[in-house]
């Protein structure tokens, strides 16, 4: 019988090479892949971002989670193909042409991840051309922009402009953040969302894509 509690405890608690243990002894134990991610890991997640939110987690319990997630997923992921359980959506996540940070994008980027969503990650200094590039061969449903520079936060609303221009508008979503921006930035550039942190991007994700 699989512990989805222990499984999630150990997300909580970021025990990497435990957890992968437990999800490799589940899918031994023949418990379904899709039940070992919506009741074990995805419930676990769904805690950290919650202890996240409410200040009980901070940066680094948050990226010790989101690192186990992702290695439990390495075992999971070719499981879940084969049963032909799909991610919700796709993201592609970048930080805005001029812009090198990507400490915060990274993990906005795992928490995403983590909730299931399939990520392409385009990096940093990313020009508005590559975000198009993306809709138009990955088919993407949302592109997420990082900027930490008020002299690069610009670069979103140009991001959005290439989008408009190349009539990917109503294709995609768009959601911004990072700290020089808020929601009044993104009411003011067209953009659908803004989210403030890691755990409100899953979220917010989840919101735009109507889930
Ligand atoms: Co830079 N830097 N930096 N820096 N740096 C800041 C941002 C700064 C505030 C420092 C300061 O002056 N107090 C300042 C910006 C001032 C401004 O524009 N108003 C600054 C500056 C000026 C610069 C340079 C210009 C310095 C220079 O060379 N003179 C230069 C610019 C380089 C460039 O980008 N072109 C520069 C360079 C660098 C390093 C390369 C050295 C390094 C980045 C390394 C890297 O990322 N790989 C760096 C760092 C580390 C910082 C600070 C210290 C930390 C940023 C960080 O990683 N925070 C930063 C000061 C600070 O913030 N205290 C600073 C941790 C991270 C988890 O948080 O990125 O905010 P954050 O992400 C959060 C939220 O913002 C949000 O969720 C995350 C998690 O909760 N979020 C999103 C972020 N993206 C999101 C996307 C979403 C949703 C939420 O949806 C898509």
């Amino acid at each position: 019988m699989a512990d989805f509690a222990l499984i999630s405890e150990y997300i909580i608690n970021g025990k990497k090479e435990e957890l992968q243990k437990a999800v490799q002894a589940a899918l031994d134990e023949n418990v379904k892949p899709v039940d070992i991610l919506n009741k074990g890991l995805m419930a676990g997640m769904d805690e950290v971002g919650s202890r996240f939110q409410n200040q009980i987690f901070f940066i680094p319990e948050v990226l010790f989670a989101a690192r186990s997630m992702q290695g439990a997923m390495n075992i999971l992921r070719p499981k879940l193909a084969e049963t032909g359980v799909t991610a919700p959506g796709k993201i592609a996540f970048g930080t805005v042409q001029g812009d090198l940070h990507d400490i915060g994008k990274n993990l906005v980027r795992m928490m995403v991840e983590g909730a299931g969503f399939e990520v392409i990650d385009l990096g940093y200094d990313v020009p508005p051309e590559k975000f198009v590039e993306s809709v138009q061969k990955s088919n993407v449903d949302l592109i997420a922009m990082s900027a930490l520079l008020t002299t690069t936060m610009p670069a979103m609303k140009t991001t959005i402009e290439a989008l408009e221009k190349a009539g990917l508008s109503d294709k995609v979503k768009t959601l911004i953040g990072g700290v020089p921006v808020d929601q009044e930035y993104a009411n003011e550039i067209g953009a659908d969302g803004y989210a403030p942190d890691a755990a409100s991007a899953t979220d917010k994700v989840k919101e735009l894509l109507g889930m």
